[in-house]
């Protein structure tokens, strides 16, 4: 079986939700509240990247060290795969309602969406409890189901503190650039992004392919997180320069009064004066404000840091892989491969 996109969707149509469906069917809900429920998970999970979700067979591939892996192989990496897209989509659905935004993917976040409203906040509760449900239905009998289920309450963990301190060092109405660091910054983004999106989905590989070893999942988290920060790094860019038809999403940092990566490397351009504009229009909810910004930062070459960062980034995480020692089990074309799938993106 080949990796694809269509492949892998196909696991979760005619495999996952069916399954989830089923087992929520036998508590006799009503039949409208079943169908509310399919509708969020598909709205929330598919069209989207499949970066994290498609990690996971790939990996899992690499280590077997085969060409292709057998269709119950690939169904079963697969699905684990799509744990890691469901508890992706539970967080997006809620980091979207406490970020404001106002598209997802090029649709309306779901928040917005005509009749869903704050009904959201639960939606997100559902597609975390599905994970469970479809590593209690497809993987109870396996070895490794308690490091799985210990290994998602740990990266739930991580990412929700990750939120909690991005989100109270951006208050609405109190602007402080003085709270902004790139020691925090790092904190931030490593907890809120890294540990779930890159070693989330090479650590469960390890566990499928029963190879985890304390030492190798050492040895990934080493490399995978700062591939994680250098990932938020480019989101936060993204926020700014990306353009919202291509990235799917319109940006909010500036006016969310975010932490990001730009504001960070603005505060250490600045001269006195334009510390004062940065003071005065960050954070505010007002496009001009915002516009102000952006125009800072086009006159400090903020996007010829970023450009020097990446470069930089990208050579440092290719040192690291390089130092990965082969005979622990982890193979090096797993990092390489997930290093690939993101350097240089534009969305
Ligand atoms: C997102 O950070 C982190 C999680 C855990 C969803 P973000 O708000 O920058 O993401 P996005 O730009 O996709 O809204
Ligand atoms: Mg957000
Ligand atoms: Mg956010
Ligand atoms: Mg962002």
């Amino acid at each position: 079986m080949a990796n694809t996109r269509p492949t892998f969707e196909a696991v979760f149509r005619n495999v996952i939700v069916p399954k989830i469906m089923e087992e929520v069917n036998t508590t006799g809900i009503s039949k409208n509240a079943c169908d509310w429920l399919q509708h969020s998970i598909l709205h929330n999970t598919i069209g989207g990247k499949y970066n994290r979700g498609m990690t996971v067979p790939d990996t899992y591939r690499i280590l077997k060290g085969v060409d292709a892996l057998t269709e119950e192989e690939y169904k079963l990496s697969s699905i684990l795969g799509w744990c890691t897209e469901l508890l992706q989509a539970k967080f997006l659905v809620a980091d979207d309602i406490m970020d404001s935004s106002i598209t997802r993917r090029g649709h309306p976040c779901w928040y917005r969406v005509n009749g869903v409203g704050m009904i959201a906040i639960n939606d997100s509760f559902l597609l975390g409890s599905a994970i469970f449900l479809v590593l209690k239905k497809f993987f109870r009998q396996e070895s490794y189901y308690v490091d799985i289920l210990e290994l998602f309450n740990e990266t739930s963990l991580q990412t929700e503190l990750g939120q909690l301190l991005d989100l109270i060092t951006a208050p609405e109405d109190k602007v402080d650039l003085n709270n902004f660091n790139f020691d925090k910054y790092y904190f931030i983004v490593r907890y809120k992004t890294a540990f779930y999106s890159f070693y989330l989905p090479v650590a469960l590989a390890l566990y499928q392919a029963g190879i985890a070893t304390p030492k190798n999942l050492q040895q990934a988290k080493d490399v995978l997180i700062p591939l994680g920060e250098y990932f938020q790094v480019q989101d936060d860019y993204l926020d700014c320069y990306g353009d919202p038809e291509h990235i799917g999403k319109i940006g909010t940092d500036i006016q969310d009064n975010k932490c990001g990566w730009l504001v960070n490397k603005a505060l250490e351009l600045v001269t006195p004066e334009q510390r004062a504009l940065l003071d005065a229009n960050y954070g505010r909810k007002d496009a001009e404000a915002e516009k102000k910004v952006k125009q800072l930062y086009l006159e400090l070459d903020v996007e010829r840091h970023y450009k020097e960062y990446e470069a930089k980034a990208i050579k440092e995480i290719e040192a690291l892989i390089d130092k990965v020692d082969e005979s622990q089990g982890l193979k090096k074309a797993v990092l390489t491969g997930f290093l690939k799938k993101i350097a240089g993106r534009s969305k």
